[in-house]
């Protein structure tokens, strides 16, 4: 197949192309540029959205849980699940994979993992160009899903439209998300795992942080903290009307 006809079978959003464009970007192949540049055209409908924050926050329910909802307002759905731990978090991906099965079960959703392959280098700039292959592809919302704890993690919350931190109720979350830079990409946050005490205090404190940050210029935008449970489908509508309000 020629690059132009991967182009073209791309934007007809064919399953086979979308996976094969991925993994020509996923492999440094040499002809990443030039099926970029066919579908530069097709760029700019999907709306963005990175869902980030440390391991086990419960960002995958979140993901699927996301999905079906936008799915059942008639949207379509692309989704890269971005590991970028290497050898060791194979079993995590299996179990993403597991868990994101009912959705990817769905014609309306396409989900990828990327993974490292041994370097971290590079990784966010491949997550952003196959979200450009997705958004050519016509799908309605691209979510990246990352683990945050990297710089790369970081550039590529800063590749979405919106970027949502997911925390837990856990003392300490807060503390360290403003250490590893989550504060400053999270557009707002979520406080996962609400049936687990500690909850209300969570968001408090995220609150309080927050609110040391206010500059008070008059286009200032100030993080909301809301708090979701994702494993009981609770909070997402929020978390979509959060969404909306940011875009
Ligand atoms: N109690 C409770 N458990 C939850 C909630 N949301 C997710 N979980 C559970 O938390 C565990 C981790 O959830 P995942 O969605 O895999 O979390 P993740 O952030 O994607 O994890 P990694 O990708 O490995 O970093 C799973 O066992 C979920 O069922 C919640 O709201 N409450
Ligand atoms: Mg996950």
């Amino acid at each position: 197949m020629t690059i132009p006809e991967l182009a073209d079978r791309v934007k007809s959003r064919d399953r086979h192309a979308i996976a094969r464009a991925i993994t020509t970007i996923e492999n440094d192949d040499q002809s990443t540029g030039r099926l970029l540049r066919e579908l530069a055209s097709k760029l700019g409908h999907a709306y963005r959205i990175g869902i980030t924050g440390p391991p086990g926050a419960g960002k995958s329910t979140l993901t699927s849980e996301l999905t079906k909802l936008l799915r059942s307002n008639g949207k379509t759905v692309g989704i890269i699940a971005v590991d970028p731990t290497s050898p060791f978090t194979g079993g995590a991906l299996l179990g993403d994979r597991i868990r994101m099965q009912e959705v990817s079960m769905d014609e309306g959703v396409y989900v990828r993992s990327m993974a490292t392959r041994g370097s971290l280098g590079g990784l966010s700039a491949k997550a952003k160009d196959a979200a450009d292959i997705l958004d050519a592809a016509g799908f309605d919302y691209i979510l990246f899903e990352t683990v945050g704890v990297g710089q790369s993690e970081l550039d590529i919350a800063k590749a979405a439209d919106t970027t949502v931190v997911v925390l837990v109720p856990e003392s300490g979350d807060a503390v360290q998300a403003m250490k590893s830079g989550l504060m400053e990409i999270a557009d707002f946050f979520v406080v996962n795992k609400s049936d687990r005490e500690g909850a209300d205090q969570a968001v408090r404190a995220l609150t309080t942080i927050l609110s040391f940050r206010v500059t008070h210029a008059e286009d200032e935008w100030i993080p909301a903290v809301i708090k979701t449970t994702a494993s009981k489908n609770e909070g997402i509508e929020n978390m979509l009307r959060e969404i909306d309000k940011h875009r």
